[in-house]
């Protein structure tokens, strides 16, 4: 195969939405209709612990969401699958967002009972902005659901983009029975199978087929053609280059723990969804076809495996082909490293890989200098700049409880701050040792404080700080500077990671109140030199 086909067959998708739309459920079960699992859940179901391929973490499964995006690559028709499940809690975004960095596409879920909520919302606006094309996914029809054409009405009114209903419900709640495909005018009815665990047997016939016909009762009946010929009237064709552009989203109905609607997503999402394409940086424009291997490092991860214990970089390939033992420039170290130890990915279960393509995610194992965000390429001149960052909004002190484990605590705490699963504060002229982490939200800390315990054997305690807010100063901000600065009633100076200066405020009006006395001094949500160009 060509260079250009293998970029041609790879399909690199997130799933993303509000917590609990059944963003895993709905991974678990492509996986099930792409042939890698043979049984949703029958990783895990093995282990006898009720959980899916996609949340693997001990604290997943104790809580039941995902905290942490997870990478499944699978071969499936001819395509090359890469699929990102994500964490939709918005104190794990920071994680979300930076997948999305990493993806052509995305398949939106809705739970169709609820409809668009905010966390939807604020993902949609991300992948508007970064102009990812996206496929919407109407989940738990099998529940009482609003009506179908109310959710296309708020997919327009809510998100402000065109809905194409791929397929229709057919009847809703316990009476849901499948649905129609409206591109071969074909009813799909499905029989529930136990737990959902097996593909949903499937009969599948037109409207005049007496077989169909004869499975449903004449209300749902009518009701369905009823709509479908609205739907015919308003005329709405399949519009590729509509769907490429983020104008219209296609959409699917059915009930991903049932299996129901599974396979026509899977299918239809392959057929119309993008391969990876070029990507423009600093004015440049790198295409997937360009010769020289590009790629940039988007999530790292410690201690996946309990059986091996070190951590893996996230690299999403861009350009040119990906060979084992290749050697490559490393952006942040400028320095040249050779990559022996690749693997694809498959939830927690890796395989070692010889060769990936543009659209390939892999995890490059035993490089501690690997930071989120480093480009690694064979030409130099190319670095990309994609990972977002996020202004801290809570902050708290971590005690080490017991002095014996210093060592642990203090390893365990590194390598999860180099994981960016938080981030560390240093308060100016202190002789306070206990570090001060900043999270997004507050479910950080708790993820912080269980994986200290369960993977470093660190016990910890948090102790809530006075801030809420943090603002960035200007990099090249003088100590004397500092001095200088006339901080409002319980504000402090501290610095980031990167020694850059920040003031910590305890709420916006003592923020404000600083702007006012300091008007020389400009504050930024964000550190300055990492704001997106
Ligand atoms: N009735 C019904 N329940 C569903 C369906 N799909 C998922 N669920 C349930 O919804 C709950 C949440 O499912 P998840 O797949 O964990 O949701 P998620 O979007 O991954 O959640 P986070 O990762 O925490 O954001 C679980 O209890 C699922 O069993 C469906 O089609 N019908
Ligand atoms: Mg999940």
């Amino acid at each position: 195969m060509s260079i250009a086909e293998e970029i041609q067959r790879r399909r690199t998708f997130a799933i993303i939405s509000h917590p609990d739309a059944g963003k895993t459920t709905l991974t678990e079960k492509l996986l099930l209709y792409g042939g890698a699992v043979q049984l949703a859940g029958s990783v895990t179901a093995r282990k006898n612990q009720r959980a899916t391929t996609s949340d693997w973490m001990e604290l997943e499964k104790k809580r039941g969401i995902s905290i942490s995006s997870t990478v499944l690559q699978f071969d499936y028709d001819g395509y090359r699958i890469n699929l990102l499940d994500t964490p939709g809690h918005k104190d794990f975004s920071e994680d979300t967002y930076r997948v999305l960095t990493a993806v052509d596409s995305v398949v939106m879920v809705i739970d169709s009972a609820k409809g668009i909520e905010p966390q939807t919302r604020k993902l949609f606006e991300v992948c508007r902005q970064r102009g990812v094309p996206i496929f919407t996914f109407m989940n738990k029809c099998d529940r009482p659901m609003k009506n179908p054409l109310e959710l296309l009405d708020e997919l327009e009114r809510v998100l402000g983009i065109g809905a194409f209903p791929v397929n229709w419900p057919i009847g809703d709640g316990i009476d849901f029975q499948g649905v129609y495909d409206r591109q071969v005018k074909q009813f799909h009815l499905f029989d529930r199978t136990v737990g959902g665990k097996y593909r949903a047997p499937v009969s599948v016939g037109g409207i005049d087929d007496p077989e169909i016909r004869g499975r449903l009762n004449d209300q749902t009946f009518h009701k369905t053609v009823e709509e479908l010929e609205m739907l015919e009237h308003a005329g709405h064709e399949w519009d590729d280059a509509a769907v490429l552009s983020e104008k219209t989203t296609p959409v699917f109905f059915g009930s991903a723990s049932n299996n129901f609607g599974v396979q026509l997503l899977l299918d239809g999402f392959l057929k119309h969804s993008p391969a990876p394409k070029s990507r423009v940086m600093g004015g440049i424009e790198i295409a997937p076809e360009n010769p020289a291997f590009s790629g940039f490092i988007f999530k790292i991860q410690a201690n996946m495996d309990p059986r091996h214990r070190d951590r893996i970089a996230f690299v999403r390939v861009c350009s040119g082909k990906f060979d084992r033992d290749m050697t490559v420039h490393h952006s942040r170290s400028e320095k040249k490293v050779r990559l022996s130890s690749s693997h694809k990915l498959f939830g927690n279960e890796r395989e070692t890989v010889d060769e990936a393509f543009p659209g390939d995610v892999i995890g490059l194992v035993g490089h501690d200098s690997f930071g989120i965000g480093d480009t690694l390429t064979t030409d130099p001149k190319i670095l990309y700049k994609e990972i977002p960052r996020f202004t801290p909004e809570a902050f708290s002190y971590l005690h080490n409880p017991n002095t014996g484990k210093y060592k642990q605590f203090r390893q365990g705490l590194d390598q999860l701050l180099q994981e960016g699963v938080i981030q560390a504060l240093y308060l100016r002229n202190s002789s306070i040792k206990t570090p001060l982490l900043a999270a997004v939200g507050p479910l950080q800390f708790e993820v912080v404080q269980f994986r200290l315990e369960s993977e470093y054997g660190a016990a910890s305690r948090l102790e809530a700080a006075p801030w809420t807010v943090v603002r960035w100063l200007p990099p090249d901000t003088k100590e004397d500077d500092l001095d200088a600065l006339s901080l409002p009633t319980g504000a402090r100076l501290a610095y980031d990671v990167g020694k850059n200066p920040v003031v910590l405020f305890q709420n916006e009006w003592s923020t404000n109140y600083f702007g006012e006395t300091n008007k020389n001094t400009p504050l930024s949500a964000l550190p300055v030199q990492t704001v997106k160009e």
